[in-house]
C-alpha cells in the first residue's frame, strides 16, 4: 500500500533537490507530507535509488505465522511506552508473552499494592507511591563478550528521569533508580567491556542521557544560561549513580563502543532552545561522544562538584572544558541537523547517526575518536567518514551484519536499507557506488526499528521490526485510539520482505530482537526470594502486637492456609502470602474486596501487603488466578470486628 501523497524517492523533481527541511515545513508537521527546502550543503546528492519494494518481492520463506504448539526462535523486549512496562514477545509470531510492570502500578501482578513492589518503586512518608504514571522509551541488555548474557535488561522513564533493571531470570523488575538533577531521561546503553581492564568483558555500567536542560539545581528562572544537561552512569550492578558529565546542548539517544571506551548521545538542541524553532535553528548539530575512562580518572582525581543535595559526582564537559584534545572529556562532532538516533554497528566500527531534519546519516569512525583523543586527529570532524541522502526523516538505524544498515524515514514512511562501506566509498568521490539497496513502504511514519540480534556482534540478518507510529488504516476502526503498528520484514534477502503487522498499545517506542538460547528463565520460585517465606503452612495465623497484625498465609490449590481470620477494625494489617504449590505454571491471586488489594504468587512467591482494617464486616477474600477445578471455591475470609 502506497501512501500517494508522498514522493517516491525516484522522484527526481523533489528528490534532487531536498536537502534539508526548513522551518515553515516543519511548523505545520504534516505528518507524511514531504516539505522540501532547496537548500544544498554541498555534500553527496543521492544515487538513483531503486522504486519502492513492493511486499510481493521474491520471497525466501520466512513466515511470521507459527503453527500452534511451535516455539518462537527469538525473544523481542518491547518497551511499553506510557504504561510504563516492559512487554516480552515471542518472535517472529509477534505474540506477546508478558508485561513486566516497571514505572506504573499493575493490577495483575499487584504491582504498586504489594509491599515488596513498593519498596522498589519508591514511596512517599505516608507509605504511598511516590508515582504513578510511566513513560518508557529504551530498553537495552546487558552484553558479555560483545553479545546479549542474559542477566539484566534496563528501561528508561522519562517523566521521573528513573531507571529500572529487570531481571532476566524472573522476568521482574528488581531495582529503581532516579537520576538527581536530570528531566527527560531519555536514551539508554549499558557499556560492553571495561575501558581500563579489557579482562572485564561484560557490562557493568548503564549510560543515560538527560533531554531537557534545567537549572542546576534546579529553581525557578528564566535565566536559559542557568540551564544545562546531564549525562549520568548508573552502576550496573548496585544500579547508584557513579557520576554524571555537565554538558552544552542536550542528549537524547545513547550508544556504547564495543571496546568500552566510548559512549556518545545525539544532540538536536545545540542551540540550548527553549522553543522548537529556537531548537530548530542550526543547520548542524552534534553527535557528542564521552571518553569513559578519561572521566572516571577526573572522578577518582577529585575533580568533580555536586549540584544541589546530589552526592554525585560531575565532572565537566562542556565546550569551554575540552579546548584540549589529550585532556578532553567529550568531543562534540558536528551532524546535521537535529539528528535522532545513535547507533553502533555490529563490526565495531561505526556510530551511525541519522539526520531527522537532513534526509542524510553521518558514519562516524570510531578509532578516528580515540585518534582524536589522543592528540593524532587534528580536526574532530574528520572522523566523519560519510553523510550521504537517505531520504525523509530518517531517525533509527538496524544492521544485519552483512554490511548493511536500515534506517528509518519516518516522513517518507518507508525503511531505507543501504551498504554501509558504499556509502562511505560514495561520500569519497565514487560516484558509481550505489549504497542504497533496497527501500520499502511501512505503515506509517516509522520511529524505532531493530533486527535481529542488531547491535551485537552476533548481528544475524534475519528479522527486522518497525516500530510505525501511525496505523491510520490497517486495522479495524476501534475509535479515536488507534492501535501502533509494529512490522516484520524478512531481511535474509537482498530485497526486504513484509512479513506482518501487529497491532500494539501505545507506544512502544523502542525494543530488541535476540536468539531465544540467549535466556534461560526460571519457571518456579526460590523459597528464600523474600525472607517473609512461610515455609510450612502450620506456620500460619493471626499475630498481634498491639495495633499492627502480622497475618501468615500459604496457598496450595486449591485451598488458602487461613480458612478465615479475625482482625479489629483499625488495626494495621500485614498479610504475608506464600504460595507452596511448586508446579510449573500454578500461580494463584489474592484478592481483597473493598480494601483495594489484589496481587499475584507465582510458584514458591511469597508477596505482602499492608493496609488499614478501616471497614468491618465480613471479606471474601479470593483467588484471582485460575489455578484449579475448584479456583471459584479458593477462598478465606476477613471478619473485620467492629
Ligand atoms: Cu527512541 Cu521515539 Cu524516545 Cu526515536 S525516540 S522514534
Ligand atoms: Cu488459586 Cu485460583
Ligand atoms: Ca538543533
Amino acid at each position: 500500500m502506497k501512501n500517494d501523497h508522498i514522493p517516491t524517492p525516484n522522484d527526481t523533481t523533489v528528490w534532487g533537490r531536498r536537502r534539508f527541511l526548513n522551518t515553515a515545513a516543519l511548523a505545520g508537521l504534516t505528518l507524511g507530507t514531504a516539505a522540501c527546502a532547496d537548500k544544498e550543503s554541498g555534500g553527496a546528492s543521492t544515487p538513483a535509488a531503486p522504486a519502492a519494494a513492493a511486499p510481493q518481492a521474491a520471497h525466501t520463506g520466512a513466515s511470521a505465522h507459527l503453527k500452534p504448539g511451535e516455539l518462537d526462535t527469538y525473544y523481542g523486549l518491547w518497551s511499553g511506552g506510557h504504561t510504563g512496562d516492559l512487554r516480552v514477545l515471542g518472535l517472529p509470531s509477534g505474540r506477546e508473552l508478558l508485561r513486566i510492570p516497571c514505572f506504573a502500578p499493575d493490577a495483575l501482578v499487584g504491582w504498586g499494592i504489594t509491599n515488596e513492589s513498593k519498596k522498589i518503586m519508591g514511596t512517599k512518608p505516608d507509605g504511598h507511591l511516590r508515582y504513578t504514571v510511566g513513560d518508557t522509551h529504551h530498553t537495552h541488555a546487558s552484553y558479555k563478550d560483545g553479545n546479549y548474557d542474559g542477566r539484566y535488561a534496563w528501561i528508561n522513564d522519562k517523566i521521573n528521569s528513573r531507571i529500572a533493571r529487570i531481571r532476566l531470570d524472573y522476568f521482574v523488575c528488581d531495582k529503581i533508580t532516579q537520576l538527581p538533577n536530570v528531566q527527560g531521561f531519555h536514551g539508554i546503553f549499558p557499556d560492553k567491556r571495561d575501558p581500563v581492564d579489557p579482562a572485564i568483558n561484560h557490562t557493568t555500567r548503564v549510560f543515560c542521557g538527560g533531554e531537557f536542560s534545567i537549572p542546576l539545581p534546579n529553581a525557578p528562572t528564566e535565566d536559559r544560561a542557568r540551564y544545562q544537561s546531564l549525562f549520568s552512569c548508573v552502576d550496573a550492578e548496585t544500579m547508584e549513580v557513579r557520576w554524571q558529565v555537565q554538558i552544552d546542548g542536550n542528549c537524547d539517544l545513547v550508544a556504547t563502543s564495543f571496546d568500552g571506551k566510548l559512549a556518545a548521545t545525539n544532540q538536536y538542541n545545540t542551540e540550548m532552545g527553549a522553543h522548537f524553532e529556537d531548537m530548530m535553528s542550526a543547520e548542524r548539530d552534534a553527535c557528542l561522544f564521552f571518553n569513559i575512562a578519561r572521566i572516571e580518572a577526573a572522578v577518582k582525581a577529585g575533580k568533580f562538584k555536586t549540584i544541589g543535595t546530589s552526592k554525585v559526582p560531575v565532572v565537566d564537559g562542556t565546550r569551554a572544558s575540552n579546548k584540549d584534545a589529550q585532556t578532553a572529556l567529550t568531543a562534540y562532532i558536528s551532524v546535521p541537523k537535529n539528528p535522532h538516533g545513535v547507533n553502533a554497528s555490529p563490526d565495531q566500527k561505526y556510530f551511525i547517526c541519522a539526520g531527522k531534519l537532513s534526509p542524510t546519516a553521518t558514519i562516524i569512525e570510531l578509532s578516528k575518536v580515540l585518534d582524536w583523543f589522543d592528540g593524532k586527529l587534528a580536526k574532530i570532524d574528520d572522523t566523519i567518514v560519510a553523510e550521504v541522502e537517505l531520504g525523509l526523516g530518517p531517525l533509527h538505524t538496524a544492521f544485519d551484519g552483512r554490511g548493511n544498515a536500515y534506517t528509518t524515514l519516518f516522513l517518507d514512511s518507508q525503511v531505507v536499507k543501504w551498504n554501509v562501506d558504499k556509502a562511505i566509498a560514495f561520500f569519497k568521490g565514487d560516484k558509481t557506488a550505489n549504497y542504497v539497496v533496497d527501500r520499502i513502504d511501512v505503515h506509517y511514519q516509522p520511529g524505532h526499528i531493530n533486527a535481529s540480534q542488531s547491535e551485537t556482534i552476533a548481528a544475524d540478518g534475519k528479522y527486522l521490526a518497525v516500530g510505525c507510529k501511525f496505523s491510520k488504516d490497517r486495522f479495524l476502526p476501534v475509535g479515536p485510539l488507534h492501535a501502533e503498528n509494529e512490522q516484520l520484514i524478512d531481511i535474509s534477502g537482498e530485497k526486504m520482505v513484509l512479513l506482518a503487522d501487529h497491532p500494539v498499545r501505545g507506544e512502544p517506542h523502542d525494543f530488541i530482537i535476540f536468539k531465544r538460547e540467549l535466556l534461560s528463565p526460571k519457571q518456579v520460585y526460590d523459597l528464600d526470594h523474600n525472607p517473609l517465606a512461610i515455609k510450612d503452612a502450620k506456620e500460619s495465623g493471626v499475630f498481634r502486637n498491639g495495633k499492627k497484625v502480622t497475618v501468615k498465609m500459604t496457598s496450595l490449590a486449591p485451598t488458602f492456609s487461613l480458612r478465615e481470620f479475625k482482625v479489629k477494625r483499625g488495626d494495621e494489617v500485614t498479610l504475608i502470602l506464600t504460595n507452596l504449590d511448586k508446579i510449573e505454571d500454578l500461580t494463584h491471586g489474592f484478592a481483597i474486596p473493598n480494601y483495594n488489594v489484589n496481587f499475584i504468587v507465582n510458584p514458591q512467591e511469597t508477596a505482602s501487603v499492608t493496609f488499614i482494617a478501616d471497614q468491618p464486616g465480613v471479606f471474601w477474600c479470593y483467588c484471582t488466578h485460575f489455578c484449579h477445578a475448584l479456583h471459584l471455591e479458593m477462598r478465606s475470609r476477613m471478619i473485620v470486628e467492629a
